[in-house]
């Protein structure tokens, strides 16, 4: 309790600088993350106070904007890009608080706009997700599987998702070589530049192929970015791929079994922004 009334003594504090420095951007305590994306943190700054923190923080990352978030944590704050779900933690020495620009679900805070921004993702933490904008196809031989921990065989697949505690893989033992999963896009999408992120694992000895494609129709799908073969037992980040899309054209992620159970291919933390990806 000493804490929560002390988070918000210094969260009306903020509140000051941000209503001086800008047109009332509102930064709201939004829950209690962990370990950040990588790639979305811009800086870390250290201090002792969390006073010293929020002051360190909260401006820097008014004056930046592409910041649209900051995490106060026990001796550190950081600045952070884009948008991120706000994960729980089952440590609790690992806990900062996520303070960000609220939107409803599926949407978040473009600061270059100035407004909430249809944003498509997929984390798979639960089965039916309301942003997630992919689905299984049919027109494959088989489906991706949604798992926690490690996969069945050893030497190949993740330990652990990337970010929450769900991912989606795909199980090679008793499956044919070359036999393909994909996931499709299930909503009609406007016509312009999407770009598409996430992570993949994609570790073993047989691993076969993972696609990136479009297809307009019913036409044969273009591929857009592929990766071959083993990368190490660790979560690879695809920096973004550039999607033209409009109501008629899907997005595929296809995973393609190698020649053996030494094939489990995994992706987490899929998504789509509503913009060109960035040079
Ligand atoms: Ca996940
Ligand atoms: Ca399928």
């Amino acid at each position: 309790m000493e804490t929560f009334a002390r988070v918000v003594l210094i969260l009306w504090g903020w509140r000051g600088i941000a209503r001086a420095s800008s047109s009332c951007l509102q930064f709201e305590l939004t829950g209690e993350v962990s370990t950040p994306d990588p790639v979305q943190l811009i800086a870390n700054y250290s201090a002792v106070s969390r006073t010293e923190l929020f002051g360190k923080c909260a401006p820097s990352c008014l004056r930046d904007k592409d910041c649209n978030a900051f995490d106060i944590c026990e001796g550190e704050c950081r600045t952070i890009r884009g948008w991120i779900p706000v994960y729980e933690d089952s440590n609790p020495s690992n806990l900062c608080e996520r303070h960000q620009i609220e939107c409803d679900d599926e949407y978040y805070y473009d600061r270059r706009q100035e407004m909430c921004v249809l944003h498509y993702y997929c984390d798979f933490e639960s089965v039916t997700e309301a942003g997630c904008f992919l689905t299984e196809s049919h027109q494959d031989q088989f489906d991706w599987s949604r798992h926690t921990g490690a996969t069945g065989s050893v030497n190949t697949g993740p330990s652990s998702a990337f970010l929450g505690s769900y991912y989606k893989y795909i199980e090679t033992s008793g499956n044919y070589e070359n036999n393909r999963a994909t996931l499709q896009s299930t909503v009609a999408f406007e016509e312009k530049m999407y770009c598409l992120t996430l992570y993949y694992h994609m570790y073993g000895s047989t691993i076969g192929e993972l696609i990136i494609a479009t297809q307009d129709g019913t036409q044969t799908p273009v591929n857009h970015w592929s990766m071959t073969g083993d990368q190490g037992n660790v979560w690879h980040r695809l920096p973004g791929v550039s999607l033209s899309l409009d109501p008629h054209t899907k997005v595929l992620i296809t995973a393609v079994k190698g020649s053996s159970l030494y094939g489990d291919i995994a992706i987490d933390f899929v998504e789509l922004w509503p913009f060109d990806c960035p040079q």
